[in-house]
């Protein structure tokens, strides 16, 4: 029969007269093999739980314990805790090693050959609508008008009742609109603006007649179909002063659609028509004379002479000043000019679609 004595001092064994490892270094030894043979975490961690788990060796001599003298308990609590420390030490050790491995096999999978070459940036272009927009600002700086810019978000006054839109009206319901949660000081609605005439309203309320001023923006209006989006691009126009007429709506008109088409070859009409801010109010028609469009009437834009209540709200005297305006679709322009047939592809950033423009 083998013989253990145990050292309690120095937890050193001897067995049969030699020196011999104790079963708690076995134990440690023991342990740090297991750690060492298990191949991934899920491994290390069943191996773990031999030692350290509720039910694993050291615990259950830790739970030995209690049955010793006081001063006994002392010194092999001392010695099972440096075999603890020595296992959690090598767990410590196995988990990196197979952290770093595990790493490394990312590494190597995920590895990028930093000598291809890059893919450099694409020079980027300007939208169809932009383009647009800046045309029309071009042709009409050319004769003279300024560019008016203003808010999104407007409140009842300058978006409805300035232009003879007053509460309660039918004419506030041609137009859906996009209330804003919460009011402004005066407790009145805010609201995305569903026209460009805003801006015209706050522009001459801020200069003295002569006006003659373009205002192109985004607007927006509950809508949306193939040919109507819920933010849109209009461009509006307004011309005060002390003698004009249709006749230079039309000649305005006329120089507009001729460089903006880029043709001689057209011709324009007007149909009688209804808005609340104009009176009387047509519809612009144009014909190509030459093109796919050859010979169809197109409807191009929105006239009419200002209502003279719109132009009290604009704080000019009625009596003495009258004016035209306005208003176009910068969408239906740029469709109209590039034969573009659905709306929502300026919308869906498709580059297939968009690089054509640039
Ligand atoms: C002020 C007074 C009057 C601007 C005008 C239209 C007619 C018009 C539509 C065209 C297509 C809007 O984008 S659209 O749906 N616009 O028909 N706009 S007169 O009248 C104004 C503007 C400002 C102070």
């Amino acid at each position: 029969m083998p013989r253990f004595v145990f050292n309690s001092c120095f937890g050193n064994f001897f067995l049969n007269g030699k020196p011999r490892m104790n079963p708690l270094e076995q134990l440690v030894t023991q342990a740090h093999a297991d750690f060492i043979d298990a191949p991934d975490a899920a491994a290390l961690e069943n191996a773990k739980a031999k030692y350290l788990g509720k039910t694993g060796q050291i615990t259950e001599q830790m739970k030995g314990l209690g049955k010793l003298a006081a001063d006994e308990r002392k010194a092999q609590g001392a010695i099972i805790n440096a075999a603890k420390e020595k296992i959690e030490t090598a767990l410590t050790a196995r988990r990196d090693a197979l952290a770093d491995a595990q790493m490394q096999l990312r590494l190597n999978a995920e590895a990028i050959d930093v000598t291809l070459p890059g893919r450099g940036r694409s020079v980027g272009g300007i939208h169809p609508v932009m383009r647009t927009w800046q045309r029309v600002e071009e042709i009409f700086g050319s004769i003279g008008f300024d560019v008016a810019d203003g808010p999104e978000i407007e409140n009842d006054w300058t978006n409805f009742t300035s232009l003879n839109s007053p509460e309660n009206h039918p004419a506030r319901s041609m137009q859906d609109t996009f209330y804003i949660e919460g009011d402004d000081s005066e407790g009145k609605p805010l609201l995305l603006r569903t026209h460009t005439s805003p801006m015209q309203v706050r522009y001459a309320r801020m200069n003295k007649p002569p006006i003659k001023v373009i205002a192109p923006g985004r607007t927006y209006r509950v809508d949306s179909d193939a040919t109507h989006s819920p933010m849109f691009h209009q461009v509006e126009g307004l011309w005060i002063d002390e003698n004009i007429s249709f006749a230079d709506l039309k000649g305005v008109y006329l120089n507009f659609v001729k460089a903006f088409f880029e043709t001689d070859d057209l011709q324009v009409r007007f149909r009688p028509s209804y808005f609340p801010f104009t009176e009387p109010s047509a519809e612009i028609d144009i014909a190509f004379g030459s093109g796919p469009l050859k010979g169809r009437w197109l409807e191009v834009s929105g006239a009419g002479q200002v209502h003279p209540n719109v132009v009290r709200n604009m704080g000019i005297d009625p009596e003495k000043y009258i004016g035209f305006a306005f208003g176009s679709g910068l969408e239906r322009l740029t469709m109209l000019r590039y034969g573009i047939s659905d709306l929502r592809l300026f919308y869906e950033g498709d580059l297939r679609f968009l690089k054509q423009f640039n």
